[in-house]
Formats: structure tokens, C-alpha cells, sequence
């Protein structure tokens, strides 16, 4: 990843790396189990992830969305959300919106072209009855896949599956809230390509959408910079994340900015765990700290 600090480095010659997400270490055994563990995303406070598995249905794709506490430098043992968000059907790649009052989620039935983006609303002492979001996200037809939702709540990106216009069977949309639905959704032309993009991940600043991409091979987690009104500048994450041998899914950068969560597979056997990263800043030396501030005078 280059920033403007690797290139100030290189004008200045000073003896320091780029920032850059850190080695990634995998979640332990009470979070990750021997199937799917994937979908994450983190409560505001980045103390609480939510996350799907198909642990108790490992010979099907009917997912659970489970929920780990982080305990000092421990995870509580992961357990199902209790209640009604958590059905018989397929339930998974949950996120939060960054209050953590609603949570979307992924619900479909196996087998058949139907899953939709569902809803949920935090009580107060648990998650309510889920509901089909209202508007035009959800098609009766094909599958809407990992919701993510912006920093003010209005604009919602997710994977369209096989849609009408995209470019791969996977490829990333948004679609705005109108003030009483969900508005025609919208195609990200300037992030889709005929590899295949998928779990959009917007950062709490808005400065990044984070997402995997086909587009050097195997998925990988890239991210896209937003400029000028437009999601571009696309870069890969370097090889602490996207460890090669693996495919990389599901990114969530956490509201601080800090930790990066996100899914890894080795080829096979297909079994997804759940990892974090931490963003690392260089070690800058006072001195060449002097020459950077010079710089940018
Ligand atoms: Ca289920
Ligand atoms: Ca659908
Ligand atoms: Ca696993």
C-alpha cells in the first residue's frame, strides 16, 4: 500500500515503513469452529463481533449468526443470538449500523432463488422481530447478499447475486434511503469488474470501501478510496491480510479504525475462519519526523 508517508520516506530517505494493516492473527477456537465462520462486523466499541456459521448445519448452508465478546485479550465462547433473528432458513452476514440500534442481515431459503436483506431492531434487551427491508433492494428472484450500511445509515451497499447488469455473478450496489424506503438500487461502476466483487465494507470516516475483488485471482481484500464523489483509486491490502494460498472474504474496519476483522479459507478444505488485524502506524524517528513536518509546511 503506498501512502503519502512512503512517499515523503522516499524523498527524505528516512528509515521508516508505510502504515499498513499488521500480520493477522485467527480468532481462537471458543469464536472459530472447523466450518464457515465468516460475516463479521463489530459492535461501535469494537468489544462485541457478530458473525455467521454453519456449525450446527455443516452439511448445508443454513446459517446461524453468533455473537463473541472480547474479554481483555480473550473471546467469550461464541453463542447464538437468542430470539427470532436466528431461523430454521439461512441467517447470515449480519452488520450493525454504527449505533448499534439495527442490525441487516442476509435471509434465505436454501435451494431456491430467494434470500433477502432483513432487518432487526436492538430493544434494549435483545434483537426484535427481523423484517424485510422496504423499497426496491430485495428482488423476489434472486439473492441479496451481505448488507453494509454507511456511517449515516442512508445508504446500504450489498452484493447483488447473478443480478440483471452485473458484471460477474458477484458485484457490489448501493442503493439510498428515500426517507421511507430503500431507493433503486445503483451499480458501482467504478469498483465492479468481470472478476467479481463482494462484501462491500464502508469505513466509519468514509474514506474507504473495503471489499474482496477476483480481479488478481483467488478473492483478495482490496479497498477503494473515496474521491471526487466516486468510490476509486482500488488497491490491494498487502500480504498480511491477503495471505497468499488463501482466499480473503468478508472485511469490517471497525469505527476507530483500528482492527480490521475478516474471513480467511485456505483452498481446501472450504472452511472459513474469522481473523483481526491491527492498523500499525510507522515508528517515526524524531528526526526524520522534523524533515516530514518540513515537508508539508
Ligand atoms: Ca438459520
Ligand atoms: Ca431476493
Ligand atoms: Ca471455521
Amino acid at each position: 500500500m503506498k501512502s503519502t508517508l512512503a512517499i515523503v520516506a522516499a524523498v527524505s530517505g528516512a528509515a521508516f515503513a508505510a502504515a499498513d494493516w499488521g500480520p493477522a492473527a485467527r480468532l481462537p477456537d471458543a469464536v472459530n469452529s472447523p466450518y464457515y465462520d465468516w460475516g463479521v462486523c463489530a459492535t461501535a466499541d469494537g468489544n462485541t463481533i457478530y458473525f455467521s456459521s454453519n456449525r450446527q448445519n455443516p452439511s448445508s448452508f443454513a446459517n446461524d449468526i453468533y455473537y463473541s465478546r472480547r474479554v481483555g485479550s480473550s473471546w467469550t465462547p461464541a453463542q447464538k443470538v437468542p430470539g427470532p433473528v436466528n431461523s430454521p432458513d439461512d441467517d447470515s452476514v449480519p452488520c450493525l449500523t454504527w449505533d448499534d440500534r439495527r442490525m441487516y442481515f442476509t435471509r434465505g431459503k436454501q435451494g431456491t432463488p430467494e434470500g433477502d436483506i432483513w432487518a432487526s431492531d436492538w430493544t434494549g434487551t435483545g434483537w426484535g422481530n427481523p423484517y424485510k427491508i422496504p423499497g426496491h433492494v430485495n428482488r423476489p428472484d434472486k439473492w441479496e447478499w451481505n448488507p453494509a450500511i454507511s456511517p449515516d445509515g442512508l445508504t446500504l451497499y450489498f452484493n447483488g447475486i447473478e443480478w440483471p447488469g452485473n458484471l460477474a455473478v458477484y458485484n457490489i450496489w448501493m442503493s439510498r434511503w428515500t426517507g421511507s424506503e430503500w431507493g433503486t438500487p445503483s451499480f458501482l461502476t467504478t469498483i465492479n469488474t468481470a472478476a467479481g466483487e463482494g462484501d462491500p465494507a464502508p469505513t466509519y470516516d468514509g474514506k474507504y470501501l473495503y471489499f474482496w475483488s477476483r480481479r488478481a485471482g483467488p478473492p483478495r481484500i482490496h479497498r477503494a478510496e473515496y474521491v471526487g464523489g466516486k468510490w476509486q483509486k482500488v488497491e490491494e491490502l498487502g500480504a498480511n491480510v491477503n495471505a497468499p494460498g488463501y482466499r480473503q472474504t468478508d472485511p469490517f474496519v471497525t469505527k476507530d479504525g483500528r482492527y480490521l476483522f475478516f474471513a480467511r479459507s485456505p483452498y481446501t478444505p472450504d472452511a472459513y475462519d474469522i481473523y483481526v488485524s491491527r492498523w500499525c502506524e510507522p515508528a517515526v524517528e524524531a528526526s526524520s519526523l522534523g524533515r516530514i513536518k518540513a515537508l508539508f509546511r
